[in-house]
């Protein structure tokens, strides 16, 4: 049993207005353009192409909205695709979800154990990491031909962005196809490496430096953590305000305050969970500054998967 569902909230007009602060956000190209994958998030959606070749692929995502979201990549099993998975997926963890607000966590793993059979099949595929409002990420993964979701499941109100609560929408979720057609998109070539397990955490090789970094992760192992999700990894700005604690605990979306918007940090991309060998990029421009590589687990720091650093 695995992941998670989400929901929409309707953003107020004040919210969609201060999303539009108008300051360009800074891009820097992992590749020439060759594979890459225009996403933008505007409110709680995904606009992106319903078709993409196969190969090495850079989704290049610019959250223009005033919430910070993430993009899990999907591969779905034969013949499941966006409506199984918001008719009879995102409904369930939202339930489950409001039973563990309600303080009835024997209820919510009941709940979650009515997930369907096919659940279970769903292979994760890495995608973009946590993304702050007015953030451009670029995050690469290989992808094989098939039926894919983009999917978001930050919270707000105590709802998945990937659940709507209005029976005529669908979530933060949206299908796209892989096809047999290859790009043939160079794999990346990284400037700084992470490994990760589940035994001794992260392991950081290389100097972050400023400028434009590509940095590799390497899954060396992959499990279920309390929470039913695999780990990964996400960097955020630690400034003077961001308390590192709360950053910890809010990383878990098991617990009511977890990936509950707002986010205690500016998030600046990353990469979801890939199977166990496989390997992952996302760009980082670095400033001078504080930087924190957690994974989206619970007790990221206890389980070696916080990495802070700084850049001079
Ligand atoms: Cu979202």
């Amino acid at each position: 049993m695995k992941r998670i569902v989400g929901l929409v909230v309707f953003c107020s007009l004040q919210l969609l207005l201060v999303g539009c602060t108008g300051e360009e956000p800074s891009v820097r190209p992992l590749t020439s353009g060759v594979g890459v994958v225009a996403v933008t998030i505007e409110t709680m959606d995904f606009q992106m192409a319903d078709s993409i070749p196969s190969g090495w692929t850079t989704f290049r995502t610019n959250n223009t909205s005033a919430m910070t979201h993430l993009g899990v990549v999907e591969r779905m099993p034969e013949g499941y695709g966006l409506r199984e998975q918001q008719d009879q997926v995102a409904p369930v963890f939202q339930e489950g979800m409001n039973l563990i607000i309600a303080g009835d966590m024997d209820g919510a793993m009941a709940k979650f154990g009515e997930l369907p059979e096919w659940f279970g099949q769903i292979v994760f595929l890495g995608g973009p990491g946590l993304i702050a409002p007015g953030t451009i990420t670029e995050t690469t993964v290989f992808l094989e031909p098939g039926t894919y979701l983009l999917e978001c499941y930050v919270k707000t109100d105590g709802i998945f962005h990937s659940y709507n609560p209005n029976p005529a929408m669908d979530g933060m979720v949206t299908q796209f196809t892989v096809t047999a057609e290859a790009s043939g998109a160079p794999e990346p070539v990284a400037t700084l490496e992470i490994s990760i397990d589940s035994e001794s955490g992260m392991t950081v090789v290389g100097e972050p430096s400023a400028g434009p970094q590509t940095v590799a992760v390497h899954f060396e192992d992959q499990v279920l953590h309390e929470h039913f999700l695999g780990h990964d990894v996400h960097m955020a700005r630690v400034a003077s305000e961001t308390d590192i604690k709360v950053l910890v605990a809010w990383m878990n979306w098991a617990l009511p305050a977890g990936l509950q918007t707002p986010a205690p940090a500016e998030f600046l991309g990353g990469i979801n969970e890939l199977p166990a060998g496989g390997t992952g990029y996302f760009g980082a421009d670095l400033e001078p500054g504080d930087y924190a590589f957690i994974a989206e687990v619970p007790a990221a720091d206890e389980k070696g998967m916080l990495h802070r650093f700084t850049v001079n």
